[in-house]
């Protein structure tokens, strides 16, 4: 094995629909973790300031109806392999990322706008897979007593029940389905053990790929 998989960092990522609570979750599991004086860093997908991540920002931004659905999705495809590059070379240097929406995100939102959900699952083949999925589950009924949805193009409840259905056809070994109707505080702890115990785990274990 490479010596620089030895004591690599883990890839965490956290999933779930609109107002899950998974960008709130994930701003405190970095800093718990780093509080237990972990080396680890946040990113998110999609990455908005990029070349790629403000045309991305464009399209959500926007209601027209879009009609190049697939080269959409590749380019949040795309969001991905830019970034993922230099992620997994501080993964094998030690670092841990937790990241807020990744592949799994680009597959169920593209399913919910009808694309084929084989097609959407090949396109992220071969990007780095995460040592574990975090999946923030709430019914679109719990999500929308949130308060309002956002003006964004996806924040509609009809295709958030699809977006929802379409997550637990895609749930893996290497998924966590926590139930996000809990306190903040009970999911947090849930998260940071759950997360703890991964770090240990794919210490020394290669970087899988989806
Ligand atoms: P937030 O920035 O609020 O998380 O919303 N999306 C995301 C896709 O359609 N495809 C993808 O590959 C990814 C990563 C989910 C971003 C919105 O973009 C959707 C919600």
């Amino acid at each position: 094995k490479e010596k620089s998989e030895k004591n690599r960092g883990a890839f965490i990522l956290l999933e779930g629909c609109d107002r899950s609570g998974k960008t709130t979750q994930a701003q405190l599991l970095l800093q718990s973790l780093k509080d237990k004086g972990q080396n680890v860093e946040f990113a998110r997908f999609p990455e908005r300031s990029s070349e790629i991540g403000k045309v991305i920002d464009q399209y959500l931004k926007s209601t027209t109806n879009e009609k190049n659905l697939k080269s959409m999705h590749l380019l949040f495809t795309a969001n991905r392999w830019e970034l993922m590059e230099d992620i997994v070379k501080k993964i094998k240097k030690g670092t841990t990322y937790v990241i807020d929406r990744y592949a799994y995100s680009g597959i169920v939102y593209s399913m919910a706008n009808g694309l084929d959900k084989e097609w959407c699952i090949r396109m992220e083949s071969n990007l780095p897979k995460p040592d574990i999925v975090l999946f923030l589950d709430l019914s679109v009924e719990d999500a929308a007593k949130r308060g309002e949805y956002g003006k964004e193009r996806y924040e509609k409840k009809a295709f958030q029940q699809k977006v929802r259905d379409n997550y637990h056809q895609l749930i893996e070994d290497n998924w966590k389905v926590i139930d996000a109707t809990q306190t903040k505080e009970e999911i947090a702890k849930q998260l940071l053990d759950l997360s703890l115990k991964t770090i240990e785990e794919s210490k020394n274990k290669p970087i899988q790929t989806i």
